[in-house]
């Protein structure tokens, strides 16, 4: 069955994870109207369960009734279902679009594990997490450079792939940041994508999806007391005590 792009459009995910806000942006870049389902802290609703029976994890994109899962497959899904909406999300050259799905996977590999350490406030091993998001950022920036040839983004004048798939960090970079009391997106050390991150939440499709850093540190000790909550209950199989929509970051 062929995508009906006026079919409605649905988000299953939570305000505070990373690759929620990429869905969000993508659909908002393209102008796509969308009902976004709120996932509630300390649960999983059965409609996530049901759209993504193999990770269980946010975010669903729900097109039509039909699930499309993992946040860089979905933006992918979204430039690809709306061709006709705003502007293309991937790069038109086939090299370029490899180029930026490679950088995308380096940022999901390298972050996620590393911005988690650091959030928890657990000391023994935040030297270490902060040492990893800052050689996988030098990365990043040498990558900017290569991508954006001199323009705003790494997809050039606009946003793209890229830029949806890193800038989504940003609130956690921030929350970070005033967590362990250190600079992450460091002028001195990565200036350009220092500069890309303002200029990226400012941009009219981010602005009002990218969570806010106060929100996420207030979310962060609400998720561990959550989890405490969890670990203490007789009735929920050890398996199945970290399902409760933990951010990855
Ligand atoms: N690779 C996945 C990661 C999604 C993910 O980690 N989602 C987290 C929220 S930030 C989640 O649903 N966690 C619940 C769990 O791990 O059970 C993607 O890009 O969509």
């Amino acid at each position: 069955m062929a995508s009906d792009s006026a079919a409605p459009v649905r988000v299953v995910g939570g305000w505070a994870s990373p690759f929620v806000t990429r869905v969000c942006v993508a659909l908002r870049l393209k102008g796509v109207a969308y009902e976004f389902l709120q996932e509630e802290l300390g649960k999983k609703s059965q409609l996530l369960l049901a759209s993504n029976p193999v990770h269980k994890m946010m975010p669903v994109l729900l097109h039509g009734g039909r699930p499309v899962c993992e946040s860089l497959v979905i933006v992918q899904y979204v430039d690809e279902a709306f061709p006709g909406a705003g502007p293309r999300i991937l790069p038109a050259d086939p090299y370029d679009r490899a180029v930026h799905r490679f950088w995308a996977e380096y940022a999901d590999a390298k972050l996620p594990t590393a911005l988690r350490t650091l959030r928890r406030m657990v000391d023994g091993d935040r030297a270490e997490a902060a040492e990893q998001v800052a050689a996988a950022l030098a990365q990043l920036e040498e990558a900017f450079v290569d991508c954006s040839k001199g323009r705003p983004f790494f997809a050039g004048v606009d946003i793209g792939f890229l830029d949806i798939a890193l800038g989504s960090y940003i609130g956690w970079f921030r929350a970070a940041e005033r967590i362990t009391a250190q600079t992450i997106l460091d002028e001195t050390r990565t200036p350009r994508l220092a500069a890309w991150a303002a200029r990226f939440c400012d941009h009219e499709a981010v602005r009002g999806v990218m969570p806010d850093a106060g929100r996420l540190v207030k979310f962060g000790e609400a998720l561990r007391a959550a989890l405490a909550a969890n670990a203490q209950r007789p009735d929920v199989r050890a398996s199945r005590r970290d399902l409760v929509g933990e951010p990855v970051a």
